[in-house]
């Protein structure tokens, strides 16, 4: 029996996870995880090469069940970021698909192949399950997620963070073992991977990821028996651009029984898009890294545009003042403060960063999350904004501007740098970088400092628009003034 994925012993003629045409039962996947549970006991922790495959999944049950700590890689990882990652985490070794060729970070570890057979067994005999660990508090997953300033930080979540916040999206949702899971999110992140692989799991249902998102994919996905859609608003915005042209699209989200949302603000004009087209209201949900998921739009409620919702069972969530600790007026739809959140989906700490982790609570335990918000008289919550102007969502992820600087004043073209985000139709937000060029006759192109950023972080980092100038504003102790800064 395992304590989070209860349906690989109890349910293992039923379907569980799908990528393109290959697929696993759940007695398939016990047979795959356990044997690689096994090699990898003992270990404190192990990277998780997160290609969008089949193998990941079955990676991630097999470090469920071993009880050992999964530190997701974005297989599109620059050399400095999966050199932070690999140095930060120090894991024992690494779980990649075979075949796959690893960076030299990666490369310098133990190898631990994820094989799944090509031609799955089919009904056999049951598989015996290695003990899972009784411990709640153990980390299951450490997630690196960026900051204002700095490398990225690595969340560590234990296994009851894990079980408590599906557990209680299955009941804000209504997520049941009847329901199969479409997404084609990355794998690397707690929306993707924890959410979309292991929620479905955990509740005894089905996933089937796409390898990567397209809006056919959807569609056909939807139109052949899958029942729910995770994505983030880049996705929906997608799909309301391909919805005028596509009735078949149209037809597939309409049969859905839920579609959410989540990563970042879904705008009004795509909700009302969706909603013209299909009769359908994406249903939003909000969460971070740090402490999985906070609050959604019931399956049973009314989904209202702009609004997350209400706190999960289990949360408590306030919004307070300035100064982190005086709640604001309750009641008062117009009062706008700082969400936090406290309860059993919180994280333990960020890894060797016991600064970090004390600035990032507030007496009492509560988890100052730097969303915005305001609260309406039912109790539902709306956000509003972010308090750092330094972190960006683009594509629903999120960017710290300083890492992006650091990386650009690596460029040997490049004398100073500042790194905005600005409002983009399909990505919510795009990185602009603001750049002073060492020789202002020859500065560095638009696509040699995206391609700097992507191979150093990662692609999702690149700037988007590049903007030369003579000088950066400043204020008189030399810092510089962002809000000076053009329109990006
Ligand atoms: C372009 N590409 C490049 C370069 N330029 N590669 C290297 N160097 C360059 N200079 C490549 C990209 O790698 C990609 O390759 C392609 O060009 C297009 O990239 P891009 O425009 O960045 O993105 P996109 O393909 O248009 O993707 C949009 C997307 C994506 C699918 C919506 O942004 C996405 O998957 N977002 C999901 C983010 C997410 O999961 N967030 C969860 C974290 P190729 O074409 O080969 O792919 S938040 C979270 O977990 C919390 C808890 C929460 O609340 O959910
Ligand atoms: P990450 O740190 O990548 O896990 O992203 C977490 C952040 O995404 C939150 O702090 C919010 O700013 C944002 N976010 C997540 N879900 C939503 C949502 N439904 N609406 C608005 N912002 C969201």
């Amino acid at each position: 029996m395992s304590r989070l994925l209860p349906a690989l012993a109890d349910t293992p003629d039923r379907p569980a996870v799908r990528f393109g045409d290959r697929a696993l039962t759940y007695g398939e996947l016990a047979a795959a995880a356990t044997p690689l549970a096994s090699r990898i006991s003992g270990a404190s922790r192990v990277a998780l090469w997160a290609t969008p495959t089949l193998e990941t999944a079955v990676g991630v049950v097999a470090a469920l069940l071993a009880g050992v700590a999964a530190v997701p890689v974005n297989p599109r990882s620059g050399d400095r970021e999966l050199g932070h990652i690999v140095a930060d985490s120090a894991p024992d070794a690494v779980l990649a698909a075979p075949g796959e060729h690893l960076p030299p970070a990666l490369a310098a570890l133990d190898r631990v192949s994820i094989d799944v057979p090509t031609a799955p067994a089919g009904p056999g005999r049951p598989v015996a399950l290695p003990e899972e660990p009784a411990d709640p508090e153990a980390p299951a997953f450490v997630v690196y997620t960026s900051g204002t300033t700095g490398p990225p930080k690595g969340a560590v979540l234990p296994r009851r963070a894990v079980s408590s916040t599906l557990d209680a999206l299955r009941d804000a949702w209504r997520w049941t073992d009847r329901d199969t899971l479409v997404h084609g999110l990355p794998l690397f992140h707690v929306h993707g991977l924890i959410l979309g692989i292991v929620g479905p799991l955990r509740q005894g249902g089905a996933v089937r990821h796409l390898g990567r998102f397209d809006t056919q994919g959807v569609a056909r996905e939807l139109a052949s028996g899958a029942t729910m859609l995770f994505g983030v608003p880049t996705m929906y915005h997608r799909l309301a651009e391909a919805l005028p042209t596509d009735p078949a699209l149209a037809k597939a989200l309409s049969s859905a029984r839920l579609l959410v949302s989540g990563s970042a603000a879904l705008p009004l004009h795509d909700h009302e898009r969706i909603a013209a087209a299909t009769g359908q209201r994406v249903v939003e949900r909000y969460g971070m890294t740090e402490t999985l998921m906070n609050t959604s739009v019931r399956a049973d409620g009314r989904s209202r545009p702009g609004s997350v919702g209400v706190p999960l069972p289990g949360v408590e969530l306030r919004l307070t003042e300035d100064d982190g600790t005086t709640e604001v007026a309750a009641g008062d739809p117009e009062a706008v403060g700082e969400i936090q959140v406290r309860g059993p989906n919180l994280f333990l700490e960020y890894l060797n960063r016991p600064d970090a982790t004390a600035a990032a609570f507030a007496p009492g335990g509560w988890f100052r999350t730097g969303d915005m918000a305001v609260r309406d008289p039912d109790g539902s919550v709306r956000i509003i904004g972010r308090r750092a102007t330094d972190l960006i969502k683009s594509g629903g992820y999120k960017i710290g501007a300083g890492e992006i600087e650091n990386a650009l004043l690596e460029h040997p073209g490049v004398r100073e740098a500042a790194v905005t985000g600005a409002p983009d139709p399909d990505l919510g937000e795009r990185v602009v970088a603001w750049i002073v060029p060492v020789d202002a006759q020859n500065p560095p192109g638009e696509g040699e400092l995206a391609e700097h950023v992507a191979a150093r972080l990662a692609p999702h980092k690149r700037p988007r628009t590049v903007h030369h100038l003579d000088a950066l504003p400043r204020n008189d102790m030399g810092k510089i003034l962002k809000r000076s800064l053009p329109d990006g």
